[in-house]
């Protein structure tokens, strides 16, 4: 049985990617953080009784900055794969916290290729680099494209893949850097744009939040589904040589096109009226089922400074023709369903009827991650009543 070590398993990707370990039969062991409260919720359903002879997942309480920790970790696991996932992930927040993104998601980095270093074995590793490298490089972006971060977070992430590159090259370390742009989930961060939006509709739609306030409308993201992404990583860290991969759909839309689409599929056309700060977004036009809430000429979005980054990365958009030839991969959700599959979600998760009824959540019933998150909805369900 192969055995995986994951940093950030509580995460979306880490949560995803355990899921893909263990129908892959691995043994799956992951790095948790001690928190006050619980911060397991998207990995509960995977998790069995510790005193279970069967199971395949183990949980272990480590710490990017505890040099001693990860190692020890690493020489007592001593897994066949390490997917270093575990990062301070926020770019906004990463302005406000320039130091400890340097430490976390940069020097973390290197805290455990050198633990992997100094247990002499044939430990294949996995670095989940990003396309905010790219930062203001023009789009597309490839393998070759050269980076200027634009954030703490980008330059961290930048250290990162470096040091990455260095132990490949230095030690013979298998080390690939996946260089994914943004992947999405019902299971994304609440503070991420994408969720933001599409919990705010469902909020919205039950008439507990009248606005929802957005910063840079105007930036283009490629969206892709993060179910997808993940089993990339692995595919990765299963060929002949490590190498470098950049993971996108190729398509790149606004945070504005992205609003626009949420909007329409519940049932709400939007107009855009004044400019810059000023900005705002009235009902046009609405379905029935926003009566009770809302009138027609509401305004329900508005442009909040606060949200506004010091820089920005303007366009960022894959080039991902290395990933289609050598892994094979062709990416399948696209832009339209996975705003589908994010807005289903959150209605369902608050308990409406979803504006698609579970259209879209059947056209991808392949993956996973679809039952899951329902089993459990339904469990967050109990436990509140
Ligand atoms: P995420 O949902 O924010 O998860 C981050 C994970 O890192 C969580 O498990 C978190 O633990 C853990 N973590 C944070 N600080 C830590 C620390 N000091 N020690 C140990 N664990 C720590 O991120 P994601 O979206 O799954 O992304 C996974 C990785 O891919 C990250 O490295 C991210 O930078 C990178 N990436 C993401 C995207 C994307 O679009 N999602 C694109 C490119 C690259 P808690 O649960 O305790 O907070
Ligand atoms: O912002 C704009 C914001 O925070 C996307 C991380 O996974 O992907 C993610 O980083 C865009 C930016 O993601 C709001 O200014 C407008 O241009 O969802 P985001 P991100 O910064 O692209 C990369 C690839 C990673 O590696 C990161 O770990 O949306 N935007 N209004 C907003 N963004 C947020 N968060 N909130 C707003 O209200």
């Amino acid at each position: 049985m192969r055995r995986a070590l994951i940093t950030g398993i509580t995460g979306q990707d880490g949560s995803y990617l355990a899921e893909f370990l263990l129908a892959q039969n691995y043994e799956v062991h992951g790095v948790i953080r001690r928190a006050s409260t619980f911060n397991t919720q998207r990995i509960d359903h995977l998790y069995h009784d510790p005193h279970d002879a069967g199971r395949r997942l183990f949980l272990h309480y480590g710490d990017l900055t505890d040099t001693g920790v990860l190692t020890a970790l690493i020489d007592k696991i001593q897994p066949d794969e390490v997917y270093h996932l575990a990062a301070q992930t926020h770019v906004k927040v990463s302005f406000q916290m320039p130091e400890y993104t340097g430490q976390v998601t940069g020097l973390g980095t290197t805290r455990i290729l050198e633990a992997i270093r100094q247990v002499h074995r044939p430990i294949r590793f996995y670095q989940a680099s990003s396309s905010e490298m790219f930062g203001s490089s023009p789009a597309p972006q490839h393998e070759h494209t050269p980076f200027h971060p634009r954030s703490p977070y980008a330059a961290a992430k930048a250290y990162a893949y470096w040091m990455t590159i260095n132990y490949r090259e230095a030690y013979g370390v298998f080390a690939c850097n996946g260089i994914l742009f943004n992947h999405e989930s019902p299971r994304r961060g609440e503070t991420f744009v994408t969720r933001k939006i599409t919990r705010a509709l469902a909020s919205m739609r039950l008439g507990k939040q009248k606005k929802l306030y957005l910063g840079n409308l105007e930036t283009k993201r490629d969206w892709g589904f993060a179910p997808e992404y993940v089993e990339l990583m692995w595919r990765m860290l299963q060929m002949d040589c490590p190498d470098d991969y950049v993971i996108g759909t190729g398509q790149s839309n606004t945070v504005r096109a992205f609003v626009e689409k949420a909007f329409a599929y519940a049932g709400i056309t939007l107009a855009w009226v004044g400019s810059g700060v000023q900005e705002r977004a009235i009902i046009n036009n609405f379905t029935s089922d926003w009566k009770p809430y809302f009138k027609l000429g509401d305004c329900v979005i508005e442009v909040d400074s606060r949200y506004f980054r010091p820089s920005e990365v303007e366009h960022l958009q894959a080039d991902a023709s290395k990933a289609h030839s050598l892994l094979g991969w062709q990416p399948r959700v696209t832009f339209d369903e996975l705003i589908a599959i994010m807005v289903d979600y959150d209605f369902k998760y608050l308990g409406i009827d979803s504006p698609g009824q579970g259209i879209t959540i059947c056209k991808v019933k392949d993956f996973s991650y679809t039952n899951h998150d329902f089993t459990l909805q339904q469990q967050d369900d109990r436990d509140m009543s």
